[in-house]
């Protein structure tokens, strides 16, 4: 079990004002942030992050989301990452996430979630190593 996530506020929620809050709530929840950066992403950087769904029938308007508008990429550390970030998130769909969640609270539905989070010890290091590199880690 590694102490490390990657974790990512989407384009919904940075474009609604909500970066604040959700940061908020994940040092409230007693994760220490490692990494911390605003960016655009490209196209291309979209389609690599998430190169694992390009068959299924979802993926363009994924892309284009993802490509919307800023976002905040993160890596977070606390004991069991992964599954204490996700369990903050909330499942992917924001129709289904309970209020207390970050997508249930922040996102609208399972395309606009507001939130990202990898979902095994061995994505988290390869996503935070797609969006830091070593010297940006604190
Ligand atoms: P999660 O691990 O919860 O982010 O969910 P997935 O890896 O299954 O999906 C990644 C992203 O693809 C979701 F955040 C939103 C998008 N997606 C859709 O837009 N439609 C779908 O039916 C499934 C996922």
């Amino acid at each position: 079990m590694s102490n490390l996530t990657f974790a990512m506020i989407k384009p919904d929620a940075v474009g609604a004002g909500k970066t604040g809050h959700i940061i908020q709530r994940i040092i409230d929840n007693g994760f220490k942030i490692r990494g911390l950066r605003l960016l655009h992403m490209s196209r291309r950087e979209a389609e690599g992050f998430y190169a694992v769904h390009k068959e299924r029938g979802f993926f363009g308007e994924l892309v284009e989301f993802m490509t919307s508008g800023p976002t905040v990429v993160l890596a977070l550390e606390k004991e069991n990452a992964v599954k204490a970030w996700r369990d903050l998130m909330g499942p992917t769909n924001s129709k289904e996430a309970p209020q207390g969640t970050i997508r249930g609270d922040f996102g609208t539905d399972i395309g606009c979630n507001a939130a990202h989070g990898s979902d095994s010890d061995e994505n988290a290091a390869i996503e935070v190593a797609f969006f830091f590199s070593k010297s940006e880690l604190v």
